[in-house]
């Protein structure tokens, strides 16, 4: 297996490019393949301060790597969510690469600060854990880029992530969220620009990137995860992969360029009529936004 760029031996290879390459170059590719989907969907300015959600897993901090080698200002955010034999380690991969790069990690503990853990709050809202915890990291992570005046929010979603979640939004035309499915967000109501810079790199490779660069990530996946629709998706997906390398992405940019543009409109008319949460001021359907009402409903018994 010879690297396409300099015919020295290979550590990758990819499919859907028809292409190996050894790990100099692979590194390369990477910084190439974000450099130019963050040019393409115009997603950050070079003066743009940048708040990168970090997990701890392999995607969040490899962006944050590849952004900060980009040149670009990156700060991390680490959200701790209580999730017992997860959310310890995966802090300490997140402290631990912020540490090595003398980079900063801004770091809200749910527990601590908002007085409830995902587990607990999500069974005393009545939701899933997923929906809890999504509707938490949103608020959060959009009060955190506010607080700390980033002019951008920046997460890991990768091309095998965005590919499942279009999938499933396809096979039930939820096309509320299909005209909200881009890789840029724009700013809005007071609220940063959301990108998603890792859309043309798959999970693979971003397994690979780390595993190159040294990067050590929280390798087990959130234990609440189990079950999740979405990984039925993706192995969905894959198994087409085997047999058609490049339908991934053939499927998601194709989505990109032939079919979001028409949905376009509402999605960004969405926020208005919003007012703010009387609590925390976040744009709200309700007098109380559905944060502050989780927050209540976790929190109920411990008051
Ligand atoms: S962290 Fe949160 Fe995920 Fe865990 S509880 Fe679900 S949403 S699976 S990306
Ligand atoms: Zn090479
Ligand atoms: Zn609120």
């Amino acid at each position: 297996m010879k690297c396409r760029v300099c015919r020295g031996e290979a550590v990758i290879d990819i499919r859907r490019h028809n292409a190996n390459f050894c790990a100099p170059h692979f590194l390369h590719h990477c910084e190439e393949q974000v450099a130019k989907t963050i040019s393409e969907f115009e997603m950050v300015e070079p003066d743009d301060r940048v708040l990168v959600a970090v997990s701890g897993g392999k995607d969040s901090l490899a962006l944050w790597d590849l952004l900060l080698r980009l040149g670009y200002a990156a700060d991390g955010l680490y959200l701790g969510l209580g999730i017992e034999g997860y959310s310890e380690e995966s802090g300490e991969h997140a402290r631990v690469f912020a540490r090595q790069r003398d980079a900063t990690l801004v770091e809200v503990d749910l527990p601590a600060d908002y007085g409830y853990d995902i587990p607990s709050g999500a069974k005393a809202a009545k939701r899933v854990p997923c929906s809890a915890c999504g509707l938490s990291k949103r608020h959060l992570f959009d009060h955190a880029a506010q607080q700390g005046g980033y002019d951008v929010v920046a997460t890991g979603h990768n091309l095998d992530d965005e590919a499942a979640v279009l999938f499933g939004n396809v096979l039930r035309w939820n096309t509320d969220y299909l005209a909200r499915q881009r890789p840029v967000l724009p700013a809005r109501g007071g609220f940063p620009r959301k990108v998603k810079p890792l859309v043309r790199l798959g999970e693979r490779e971003m397994a690979a990137y780390c595993v190159l660069r040294g990067i050590d990530y929280q390798v087990e996946e959130c234990p609440m995860a189990a079950g999740n629709r979405h990984l039925g998706y993706k192995d969905a997906l894959n198994a087409i992969e085997v047999q058609s390398p490049g339908t991934k992405h053939a499927f998601y940019f194709g989505f990109l360029e032939r079919i979001a543009p028409s949905l376009d409109t509402g999605a960004d008319d969405e926020k208005d009529g919003l007012t703010p949460c009387i609590r925390c001021g976040a744009p709200a359907s309700a007098e109380i936004c559905s944060f502050c009402r989780l927050v209540d409903l976790a929190t109920r018994d411990t008051r």
